[in-house]
């Protein structure tokens, strides 16, 4: 194949939003907003936000919400996005009758204090990169916030409220023929893949852990897309224990021909960090690095791209990754001893260093060589056809 490896500078925007890190899914629940904190203390204690347009997204001065609630719209059911407007903590039995109705699981989707503004606060964060993209204003444009691709049109799933990167992936079909779709979440993205199932604008690609009851449960390699979408859906579906060399080979083996035959104009990346070792949820035995090899796979590409966040149940390595991905992304390479007056820097002990052994964890790589073999021509045969 030839690869387009590009390796010039590019400009990199950076979307927060500040508001966004102070929720609480509640004191049990693994998602903690808590770890964009985390994320943003090393960004900003490496330095980082010197070198990349900064974008602070805040709902109360942005005067659209009407074409925000539009765009969510183009996705979400009007009877869903009502019920998140209008549903809080002390909601009585009649407001919840839409979670029985629709089968909602709120043990993983509780109704926690702010919801419906946290759910805008990382959309409209994810639609603030699709914006700085679409007019050509970055080569990369980042939100760790966004990324929740479990929600569904009508009903969240899986700690995922609203799809912001579905909504991303809609508003930017405006400009863009064709959008590719990474997703390296040890969780299948579902409802990406879903919502674009029956198009051949949007090839959706999943590496996940599949098998033995693991949420969600979909993800076959059997999966490959109906109608016009026909084999513009892939699923790397994977064992407990993979790592860093046999993920970055196959991930590249396959990312690298995709592109090549695609040919996407804009690639959206969901880098969920629940598939680096020691997640709290996760089974795979990823490091830092190798999760970020990745991205930088996919920056050497020379497409235009947003990096969104996704899972990730450990935050201290959460917030490693994110930073470290966002030093990939301005071609900077970050040392590995963590910054000086690091707010929260006791949470990084013993190591305190970005590079921890996350590789070495006592889950076995049941993924052997004939197993990663055979997924890896069974699906670049699919990709044979795209070319038709
Ligand atoms: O397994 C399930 C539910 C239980 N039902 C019978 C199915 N839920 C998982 C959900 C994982 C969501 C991952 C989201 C993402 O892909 C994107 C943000 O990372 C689940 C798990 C688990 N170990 O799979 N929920 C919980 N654990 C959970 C634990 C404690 C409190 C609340 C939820
Ligand atoms: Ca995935
Ligand atoms: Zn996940």
């Amino acid at each position: 194949f030839e690869f387009n490896i590009t390796n010039t500078k590019k400009r990199v925007s950076y979307h927060r939003n500040n508001d966004t890190m102070n929720y609480h899914y509640g004191p049990f629940h693994p998602m903690k907003p808590f770890r964009l904190r985390l994320t943003d203390h090393l960004v900003t204690g490496y330095g980082l936000h010197n070198i990349m347009d900064l974008y602070e997204v805040d709902l109360s001065t942005n005067q659209n919400i009407n074409i925000l609630e539009n765009k969510i719209l183009k996705f979400h059911s009007i009877e869903y996005v009502n019920f998140l407007k209008n549903i809080n903590e002390n909601s009585d039995q009649e407001n919840k009758k839409y979670l029985i109705k629709n089968d909602i699981d709120d043990n993983d989707c509780p109704i926690f204090h702010g919801l419906y503004k946290y759910c805008l606060n990382y959309t409209s964060t994810t639609l603030s990169a699709v914006s700085a993209i679409e007019q050509k204003k970055s080569d990369i444009a980042i939100n760790w916030s966004g990324g929740l691709h479990h929600a569904k049109k009508f009903k969240p799933s899986g700690f995922c409220y609203l799809n912001d990167i579905v909504i991303g992936i809609l508003d930017l079909l405006k400009t863009h023929a064709r959008v590719l779709y990474i997703d390296i979440d040890i969780h299948h993205g579902d409802a990406v893949q879903e919502a674009f199932y029956m198009t051949d604008r949007v090839f959706t690609i999943s590496f996940h852990k599949f098998g033995g009851y693991f949420f969600p449960m979909t993800g076959a390699l059997e999966e490959t897309g109906v109608s016009k979408g026909k084999n513009y859906a892939l699923n790397v579906p994977l064992m407990d224990g993979i790592k860093d060399f046999e993920y970055t080979q196959l991930f590249k083996s396959i990312i690298g021909p995709l592109v090549e035959s695609f040919n996407p104009e804009c690639i959206v990346m969901q880098c969920g960090t629940d598939s680096l070792g020691y997640d709290r949820l996760g089974t795979f035995n990823l490091t830092v690095k190798g999760h970020g090899e990745c991205v930088k796979f996919v920056r050497s590409l020379g497409v235009p791209l947003i990096l969104v966040g996704g899972g990730g149940y450990t935050p201290i390595n959460v917030s490693r990754a994110w930073c470290y991905e966002t030093g990939i992304a301005n071609d900077v390479i970050l040392k590995e001893n963590l910054p000086n007056n690091l707010p929260f820097k006791k949470y990084f002990a013993p190591d305190y260093s970005l590079y921890p052994n996350l590789g070495d964890s006592i889950l076995n790589d049941l993924n052997t060589k004939n197993f990663l073999n055979d997924t890896r021509i069974r699906i670049l045969e699919n990709i044979r056809t795209l070319q038709g």
